[in-house]
């Protein structure tokens, strides 16, 4: 009988080899991200809102996670300074000034100094980020930053052996912020982080997102990232850091000592007086009904900061 073979089941030498060569490729590729390089990822298009901020990704510093859309991103916010509903700053913070900028560097430092916004956008290479970001309310974002350390501008204030805390303040601008004309929070907004918190490498000086100066809503003209801390810990459009020998106060802190506390380190363990901490909602991915995701400890960064709190008690220390 002669051997019967359909044309689909040919497969010429070329084609072969070709899928040979692709399968050794893919191999290779899958060897290498085992050992911990990343594959290449789609770069993040810029929306076209607002003017571009060029940067370097960094892949080292960047989850691989599903980054949220730009809506989301801008759109489903807290930045109280401008009204307390989600889409608030989104609708209000349009008047709201970002030039001319400056941030005042002052405390316990050899240089104390104001620095400019043009100033501060050249001082450091900029890079690209992408951070999870996890609200203490129960939902959480991936965002890609453009910034570049904190510690960059930390350094050039040569802090003194004195400086413990770093404190930092938004910017109140009463006519262009509707929320500051209530007393919903102690007004400016402020925040602090120990001096080794401050001077981490994932603790990020941010002057964009998604490719693109922030928008006003993100804290315009440039803000704190903390990424392994509650997302309030993050203040937005900063005008003044001060080093400082004591534990600076704090807005959430003043308004609810009991339920935020000064670390608000990500924590599924430490549930909050009113609500759990186990579980969360990526916007844009999990619905209010869908499965919630697992909450990570340090949200994800444990391998960078734990041993930043080696031997804390973090239920003490929430
Ligand atoms: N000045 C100021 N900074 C702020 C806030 C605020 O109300 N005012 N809200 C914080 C909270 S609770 C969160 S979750 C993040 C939200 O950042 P995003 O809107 O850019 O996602 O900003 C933080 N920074
Ligand atoms: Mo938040």
């Amino acid at each position: 009988m002669p051997n019967r073979i359909t044309p689909s089941e040919i497969s010429p030498k070329s084609i072969f080899l070709n899928r040979r060569a692709l399968i050794a490729q893919a191999s290779a590729a899958l060897a290498l991200g085992a050992a911990g390089v990343q594959p290449a990822r789609a770069a993040i298009t810029p929306p076209g809102k607002n003017p571009s901020l060029p940067s370097k990704p960094n892949p080292a510093y960047s989850t691989k996670e599903q980054v949220t859309s730009y809506e989301d991103v801008t759109n489903y916010n807290n930045f109280y300074e401008f009204g307390t509903g989600k889409d608030d700053p989104a609708a209000y913070a349009g008047d709201f000034r970002t030039r001319p900028w400056t941030v005042a560097i002052e405390g316990e430092v050899q240089k104390p100094q104001t620095l400019g916004i043009e100033d501060l956008l050249k001082l450091a290479g900029m890079e690209e980020r992408i951070y999870r970001l996890r609200c203490v309310e129960g939902w959480s974002m991936v965002i890609p930053w453009i910034g570049y350390p904190l510690a960059e501008l930390i350094k050039r204030a040569e802090p003194t052996g004195k400086a413990k805390y770093v404190a930092f303040e938004t910017a109140v601008q009463e006519d262009t912020m509707p929320g500051v004309r209530r007393a919903v929070l102690d007004w400016p907004y402020v925040e602090g982080l120990r001096m080794d918190e401050a001077m981490h490498p994932l603790t990020l000086l941010a002057f964009g997102l998604y490719g693109e100066v922030l928008p006003n809503q993100n804290g315009a003209p440039l803000r704190i990232v903390v990424p392994w801390k509650y997302g309030f810990k993050s203040v937005k459009s900063l005008v003044r850091i001060r080093f400082t020998e004591e534990e600076p106060p704090t807005s959430w802190v003043k308004s609810a000592a009991q339920e935020y506390g000064f670390y608000a380190n990500v924590n599924p363990n430490v549930p909050h007086p009113r609500w759990s901490q186990a579980t969360e909602r990526r916007i844009g991915e999990d619905g209010f009904f869908s499965p919630k995701r697992e909450t990570m400890l340090f949200n994800g960064y444990a391998d960078e900061v734990a041993s930043l709190y080696a031997g804390m008690d973090l239920k003490t220390n929430y």
